[in-house]
């Protein structure tokens, strides 16, 4: 994995002291979670897998905090730092990995399969690059809908080499769909390195291929990564141009917790990219700017210990989902209500999403006037 480039972007930023200090403590906040979930998966509470977001916190971070309230996010597998990014609660996502009732998607999804649809948060999806074409039928619904967002579909390096990338980012491209595709590029897919698997290593460089821009970032600078996504999302929304941001950044651990991370990539290659802490980095910057308040931002770092304690505390008091209630928050009441519409001949129930060209069919019940994205 070749390392990023030294010029580090020093980037004026108009951010109000208290919204860099968010940011700042939004990165510890995940680092903190990460650490302790990770001990508590080797203490038998959380079941599964569990892949964690350590070292990517400017990535997910800067993307996350970019976007608007009419805009919807979906990412990876690879999602606590997100749904925590994106204002889900502490404990309900401790909660969820713990499998517990309480959790954001009671309990029924874990670690991979977070959401918080109040907030817009599409979620977490297991299968990889599954959630991009998925992403791209939100932009095309908002598209139909005249509806003024954006979406930002996150995934990882792996997904590139997928063929739901390419036949997803075609249709954007040829759609104009209103979509910033973020590469979070750690340098792996699991065990294989982005060199090894993709005869186009600059990954942004494929956005060429659907008519869209591509970019690449220091995905350890959070103000980098939030600039270039605001951006991009504003030529989403604005002008209804898709593109791609390449995020480059590493992910301290292996993949899951039994991948110790060390058979694929040396010591000397953990430790560079340490040295490029992205926590580090930003409080470095912000003491400069005399932002970081009492020795150094402890009082924040303590204030982030007791959030994640008292999460652990939640997720241990809370209930497990009753056996009979499997079945239970499976299925929405819009998906329910959309299955109830579709007639014979109609498989996706497109006419739902297309107000203006709803087609008569005796079999079908009345057709609302417009399916709504919430
Ligand atoms: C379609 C599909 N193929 C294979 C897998 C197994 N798998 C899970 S994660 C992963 C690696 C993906 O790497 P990347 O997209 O770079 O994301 P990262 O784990 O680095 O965040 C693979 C191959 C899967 N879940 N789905
Ligand atoms: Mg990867």
């Amino acid at each position: 994995m070749s390392t990023v480039s030294p010029t580090e972007r020093r980037l004026e930023t108009n951010l109000s002291d208290d919204e860099l200090l968010r940011l700042h403590r939004l990165m510890l906040l995940i680092r903190r979670f990460e650490e302790r979930a990770e001990e508590q998966y080797t203490r038998d509470r959380i079941g599964g897998y569990l892949h964690l977001n350590i070292g990517e916190e400017a990535t997910v971070v800067g993307t996350s905090t970019a976007i608007q309230p009419d805009d919807y996010v979906f990412c990876s597998y690879r999602d606590h730092g997100v749904a925590l990014a994106m204002g889900a609660s502490t404990q309900q996502v401790m909660a969820e990995l713990f499998g517990k009732e309480t959790g954001v998607a009671h309990g029924r999804g874990g670690s991979m399969h977070l959401l918080d649809v109040k907030r817009h948060f599409l979620g977490g999806w297991g299968i990889v690059g599954g959630q991009i074409p998925i992403a791209v039928g939100a932009a095309l619904a908002l598209d139909n809908l005249e509806k003024p967002g954006a979406v930002l579909c996150l995934f990882g390096d792996g997904a590139v080499a997928t063929g739901a990338f390419h036949e997803a980012l075609n249709l954007a491209g040829l759609w104009h769909l209103p979509c910033v595709f973020v590469i979070t590029n750690n340098g792996y897919g699991m065990g294989t390195s982005v060199e090894r698997s993709s005869a186009e290593p600059e990954l942004y460089k494929r956005a060429a291929a659907y008519k869209m821009p591509g970019e690449r970032v220091d995905g350890q600078d959070v103000l980098a990564v939030r600039e270039a996504t605001q951006r991009l999302l504003r030529l989403a929304r604005d002008e209804r141009q898709p593109s791609v941001l390449e995020c480059l950044t590493y992910r301290y651990r292996g993949h899951s917790p039994i991948d110790p991370g060390k058979g694929y990539r040396t010591p000397e290659e953990i430790e560079e990219w340490r040295g490029r802490d992205p926590i580090t980095l930003f409080a470095q910057r912000l003491q400069e700017r005399g932002v970081l308040p009492d020795n150094g931002g402890q009082g924040i770092v303590e204030e982030v210990d007791r959030e994640v304690q008292e999460a652990i505390d939640f997720a241990l008091q809370s209930p497990d989902p009753d056996p009979s209630a499997l079945y239970h928050h499976i299925y929405g009441e819009a998906a329910v209500e959309q299955f109830a519409r579709m007639a014979p001949g109609a498989p996706f129930g497109e006419r739902s999403i297309s107000p203006g060209v709803v087609t008569q069919d005796t079999a079908a019940p009345d057709t609302p006037d417009e399916a709504t994205l919430n």
